[in-house]
Order: structure tokens, then C-alpha cells, then sequence
């Protein structure tokens, strides 16, 4: 309860967020939020106050602050301070505490760092994750998808919601996850890709952010067994070309909003800010492969660009084109899954963006015509019956259409400069960890 505004002076202010206290310099406030760290120095205390903006530095006087994650409020006064992190403090009149913590955490929170103790982290990531690092980057993540869904809504996208349990793998090859459907086997989705081209026959342009799961026979530190898909498909596309213009824009766009919305954040983990403003350059595989070798002689072999290849080209984008960004386009048929529009010369319209030396999305133009679909099946030796629901659909009229799909927790840590992309999820799931 308020009391009376004649008497302000004894009134419970409402609360303040820590970012917030430069803007209330001199003035009473009242913080809510969790005893990040302290330091007792006999007759004067001194808290690290976190709460969901950041953290501010609380000075008292004769009290004992509670152990390290209590939940504590303090009413005080603001007063600038130019060794408080933040140039800001708060001078404590009152605190009360609204939650003991009674157990130490197993790292102490103030601490925690994906640089420092990386595996003790993960392990207790259930408390872990409160640290303000991975807070940051749990923010800045969430605006990445707020940008997503903004951008493409905007450009009339409808959002679609399809199933995680499926019956055959989109997208080909052993890394299926098998679950046992009511007796029968089913799998874990490693991509909506079949679904949101039926769905492209109901808006045209769609898109979904879900976790999608990969049973990674490779332990890396850009592989998870489950990761977000940010998944974009639309229709009435020319070629291959309206895809990679599309996700230009919408990156930029993304790139833009989030220094924005996120720009504390930002600053926070101190990452380097994307750049998007000049076009993104294109180039086919071969040329791509020729340049890596030509130009750092590194050769590439393979039907893909391996890591070091994909380093060296996003370096030549940088340096070449001043972008962060680089697409690469004409994958040949074999680097590629079935539904990829191929272009008759053992090549296809598929292509992949690589943000800052490695792969964030994978898109193209797609097949829409059910005849060449069974073809391309066949070639990679994968059964059309098992595909009859969906070949149906190109029975019954598809345009001409194409999407990508971006790995969100690549494009975080990469965006943020994380070294593993475990650390852009709050609870990575891979080939060792189920828990927490
Ligand atoms: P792809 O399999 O290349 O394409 O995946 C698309 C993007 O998802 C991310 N990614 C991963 N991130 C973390 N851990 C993994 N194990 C992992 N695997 C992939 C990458 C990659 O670029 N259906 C197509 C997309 C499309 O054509 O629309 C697909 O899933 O950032």
C-alpha cells in the first residue's frame, strides 16, 4: 500500500530496475533482485544487486548481506559513484530479505564464464545460467527472433506450427533420432522443411522457430542435437536469386533491430557489431573453392567447403566486400537433399550463407514438380512410397518456390563471439548431455 502523498518521505518508492538508476540520481528508489556478489569491509557492506536489466552496486551499513542468489530488496538513495559498475549506487537505508538462498551455488554466479569454467558451467547450467554473461546472451537472442518474426510478418509471412514427431527424415542421411510412436517407430524432426512447403500451398510465405533435433555424429562446437530453426518458405519466387535477396534483407533488418533493442546487451558481452550495410557478395562453390586456393592456398576437397574453407571465405568477404556475410550458390547434387532444384548440369539452385567464416543457413530454390521429385529420391536411394503424402501435394499444383533456414544458436554465437555454440542455448542438449 502507498501511504498518503502528504507523506512522501516515508513512502515505499515503486521499483527501479538497475539500468535505470542513472536516471534517478539523488532520488529515493527501491531495487528488487538477487545477491549476485558482496564483499563485507567491517563496517560497511557492499552488494552486487542483479536483476533482469543488469546489475547495480548496493552500499550498507551494519548488516549482514545474505548468502550469494537470496533474494533481497533495498530502498536507498541514488548518489553517482565513479567506481560503481554502471558510474551509479545505491545508498541502502533498508534491505529485507524476500528469499534465503541456504546452499552455495556450485560456481559462484558472479564468476561464471563460458571463458573461464566452461564444463562446470554446463553441468550446473540450472543455476549457471543465471550469470548476467549468459543472461546477456539469452536476450540477445530472444531479439534476434523478435527481428525474425517482425521482418517477415511485416513482409506478410503467416507463422506456421508443424510436428516434431514425423515418420521419415527430411533432410536425409543417419543423423535421425528414433522414437517409439505407439509401438511403431517414428523420428524426431530434423527440419520442417516438407511441412512448410505443403504450407506454402496455404499462405505462400511462411515461417516457424522451433527446436529441430540431429543426431550429430560429430561432437563440435557448432553442433547441437537440438537447436532453434529459424525456417522461412515462400512461393511465386523466379529463382534462386529472389531467396538469397530475401534473406539479405531480413538479416540486415535483424542485425539492425537487435542493436537496437538489445543494444545494453550488446555492450555487455562487448561484441562486435555486424556488418551488414554493403550487399552481400555471391559466389558459386567452384569459384568459391578456386579463390580459397588461389588466394590463401588452401585447397578444399570434398563436395562441401570444409571449416577452414568457409573461415578463409567469409575473411575474403570481409577484406574484399567489407561484409560479414558471403553467400555461396550452386552446390552440385550430391552435396545437397532431394527437394533441391537441381539445374540439370549435376548442379543445383541450393545455396548456403556464411556469417563470419562459418555456415549460419541453408536454402535454395526447391523441386515443385512431382515427377522430378521421385527422380531425386530415387538418385539418393531414399523410397518415394515413404514420401506419397507429401509428393502428393505437388499433384496438385505448386508454384515455383524456394526458403532457408537459419541455425539461431550459430547465428548468436557467432553475432557475440561465444567459442561454443553450447553457450548460445540455455540448455544445450548433445551427444554427452541430456541434463539439466
Ligand atoms: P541444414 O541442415 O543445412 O538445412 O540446416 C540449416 C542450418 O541449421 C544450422 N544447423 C545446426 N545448428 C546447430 N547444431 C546442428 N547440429 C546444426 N545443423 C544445422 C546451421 C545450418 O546452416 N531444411 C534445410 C534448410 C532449408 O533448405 O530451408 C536444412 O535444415 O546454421
Amino acid at each position: 500500500m502507498r501511504e498518503d502523498s502528504d507523506q512522501p518521505s516515508t513512502a515505499t518508492p515503486a521499483r527501479t530496475l538497475t539500468r535505470d538508476l542513472p536516471l534517478h540520481d539523488g532520488e529515493r528508489v527501491l531495487l528488487k533482485g538477487w545477491v549476485h556478489a558482496r564483499r563485507d569491509l567491517g563496517g560497511v557492506q557492499f552488494l552486487i544487486l542483479r536483476d533482469r536489466s543488469g546489475a547495480a552496486q548496493v552500499v550498507l551499513h551494519g548488516v549482514e548481506v545474505p548468502l550469494h542468489e537470496s533474494v533481497v530488496e533495498v530502498e536507498g538513495s541514488v548518489a553517482a559513484s565513479p567506481k560503481a559498475p554502471g558510474g551509479f549506487e545505491v545508498q541502502a537505508e533498508r534491505m529485507e530479505i524476500l528469499s534465503l538462498a541456504t546452499h552455495p551455488t556450485p560456481v559462484e554466479i558472479a564468476k561464471a564464464s563460458w571463458n573461464a569454467n566452461p564444463e562446470t558451467l554446463l553441468q550446473y547450467r540450472q543455476v549457471t545460467v543465471r550469470g548476467l554473461e549468459a543472461q546477456a546472451m539469452l536476450k540477445v537472442q530472444a531479439e534476434l527472433v523478435a527481428a525474425f518474426r517482425a521482418f517477415l510478418t511485416a513482409e506478410s509471412f503467416t507463422e506456421i506450427f508443424t510436428p516434431k514427431l514425423v515418420a521419415a527424415g527430411a533432410e536425409g542421411g543417419a543423423d535421425l533420432f528414433e522414437v517409439d510412436y505407439y509401438g511403431k517407430r517414428a523420428y524426431l524432426a530434423q527440419s520442417p522443411q516438407l511441412y512448410k512447403q505443403i504450407m506454402v500451398a496455404v499462405h505462400e510465405r511462411v515461417f516457424e522457430t522451433a527446436p529441430v533435433y540431429r543426431a550429430e555424429a560429430s561432437h563440435t562446437t557448432r553442433h547441437l542435437a537440438e537447436y532453434l530453426s529459424l525456417d522461412v518458405e515462400f512461393g511465386f519466387i523466379e529463382d534462386d536469386g529472389d531467396v538469397m535477396d530475401l534473406q539479405e534483407r531480413l538479416l540486415r533488418s535483424m542485425m539492425q533491430r537487435v542493436a537496437e533493442t538489445a543494444a545494453p546487451e550488446l555492450e555487455r558481452l562487448e561484441a562486435t557489431p555486424a556488418r551488414v550495410d554493403a550487399p552481400f557478395p555471391r559466389i558459386d562453390l567452384l569459384a568459391a573453392r578456386k579463390l580459397v586456393e588461389e588466394r590463401y592456398g588452401h585447397a578444399s576437397g570434398g563436395k562441401d567447403l570444409d571449416p577452414e574453407a568457409e573461415r578463409l571465405l567469409g575473411q575474403w568477404a570481409l577484406e574484399e566486400h567489407d561484409s560479414d556475410f558471403v553467400f555461396v550458390t550452386h552446390y552440385p547434387e550430391a552435396a545437397r537433399p532431394f527437394y533441391t532444384y537441381p539445374t540439370g548440369d549435376g548442379l543445383t539452385r541450393g545455396l548456403d550463407l556464411i556469417f563470419r567464416g562459418v555456415e549460419i543457413t541453408s536454402g535454395g530454390q526447391r523441386v515443385h514438380d512431382a515427377e522430378v521429385l521421385v527422380q531425386e529420391l530415387e538418385k539418393r536411394g531414399m523410397d518415394p512410397r515413404r514420401f506419397e503424402g507429401y509428393l502428393e501435394v505437388f499433384r496438385h499444383g505448386m508454384p515455383p518456390h524456394g526458403g532457408f533456414a537459419i541455425g539461431a544458436e550459430r547465428l548468436t554465437a557467432l553475432l557475440l563471439g561465444i567459442p561454443n555454440v553450447r553457450f548460445a542455448r540455455a540448455f544445450p542438449r548433445d551427444g554427452s548431455r541430456l541434463q539439466p
